[in-house]
């Protein structure tokens, strides 16, 4: 079976730009606080996810021939919660100018290696938003945890229900 790909710069920008500001969203309402919650112990902490989440944009695009600035997992994580929202915002968007200005249409069909197989980079570019959303879902269970009012992302978050439940 053929996996999901992402065909065009602009459809990429499209959905990145929808899921980043989603991310953004579940960021901004981290207290500094909340991140030294875990799900149960030995598992990775509320601000470590965050902190992964940020780290992976680095990690996984310079792999496929992508130059920016950005953390990376040797970067200490960020102690507050400002701090995360402002690397996820940084990482986000060199990360994004980056894909505008150093490819087009054509490399997302290039392979590059990725954890020893070759991966089309319109592949990668769809993994990397996927591992986003899994990572953010976790989070939003920590937040609850943590005693934190989660945003919405889909759709209404339980908070964000009107009086029916609707
Ligand atoms: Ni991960």
């Amino acid at each position: 079976m053929k996996r999901m790909f992402i065909h065009s710069i602009a459809a990429f920008e499209e959905e990145f730009k929808l899921e980043s500001a989603s991310t953004l969203k579940v960021f901004r309402a981290l207290t500094d606080a909340s991140l030294a919650q875990e799900v149960a112990p030995g598992y990775r902490t509320l601000g470590e996810l965050a902190w992964h989440i940020v780290t992976t944009y680095r990690e996984m695009l310079s792999r496929i021939g992508l130059h920016f600035e950005a953390s990376d997992e040797h970067t200490p994580q960020p102690t507050t919660a400002q701090g995360l929202v402002q690397g996820y915002e940084q990482a986000a968007q060199a990360a994004a100018e980056a894909i505008r200005t150093q490819w087009t249409d054509a490399s997302l069909v290039e392979t590059s290696d990725l954890y020893g197989e070759p991966w089309p980079n319109g592949l990668t570019l769809h993994i990397l938003i996927n591992h986003e959303v899994h990572h953010r879902a976790q989070m939003t269970i920590l937040m609850r945890q943590a005693g934190l009012t989660v945003p919405g992302v889909y759709g209404p978050s339980k908070e964000e229900w009107g009086p029916a439940g609707e």
